[in-house]
């Protein structure tokens, strides 16, 4: 796929599954919950796994990022650009202590596809400045998932994240109880963790969301 193709998933799709860290995944393997996701029907899935060693996540990743790749399914990446090369992912995504976007590019090449986390207006700036192609943008809510996680994002930052240039994914503490209110208030796009891969049954977590969003 190409990079305008991963654009038009997050354009078009509002749900972004991250998955990883299997206790956050209610204790299943990362190949079993990309499998659910991909049934689910879901575009696009950041793996995010903080636990592992470097040769355990890129035998996992090679496979899943293969298996993403069958059925048109954006693969991305977190924190780390070796591996995200190494294992033949679609995009990278990375914090605000990680690479920045610049030289994830100079890295990875003009063809992947990367995201960056922001958390205020100066970081928004910062990240188109510096080559990004989306950003994640958040704590939009508290979350249980993240324990370093930002303080919940301004009005004003939201205000500003609402014209901004690039597409931007609402991240943090979202559920399928706060989702149509972020869609209400003009966002699009929504990456999850607890609300997909903390749920038994994700597919019915991924259809009960699209209906509460109508789309
Ligand atoms: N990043 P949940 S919040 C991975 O604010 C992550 O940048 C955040 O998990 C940020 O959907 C977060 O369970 C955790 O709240 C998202």
């Amino acid at each position: 796929m190409t990079k305008e193709e991963h654009v038009k998933h997050l354009l078009e799709d509002p749900v972004y599954a991250i998955m990883g860290n299997e206790e956050l995944c209610l204790g299943r393997s990362n190949m079993d919950v990309a499998k659910e996701l991909i049934a689910a029907g879901v575009t696009i899935i950041q793996y995010r796994e903080k636990h592992k060693k470097w040769r355990a996540k890129y035998e996992e990743t090679k496979a899943i990022a293969q298996l993403c790749h069958d059925h048109n399914v954006t693969f991305i990446m977190n924190d780390s650009t070796d591996l995200a090369i190494a294992c033949g992912a679609d995009g990278i995504h990375v914090g605000q202590d990680d690479a920045p976007a610049q030289i994830v590019r100079q890295l990875a090449g003009p063809d992947v596809f990367i995201g960056v986390s922001t958390n205020t207006i100066d970081e928004m700036k910062q990240a188109l400045a510096d080559g990004a192609d989306y950003v994640g943008f958040g704590p939009m809510f508290p979350t249980q998932s993240k324990k370093d996680a930002d303080e919940v994002v301004t009005p004003e930052a939201k205000a500003y994240a609402l014209h901004y240039e690039l597409p931007v994914v609402t991240i943090g503490g979202v559920s399928l109880e706060n989702i149509r209110s972020l869609y209400d208030e003009g966002f699009r796009s929504f990456a999850m963790i607890s609300a997909i891969v903390g749920q038994k049954d994700i597919k019915g977590a991924v259809e009960k969301i699209r209906q509460t969003l109508g789309c």
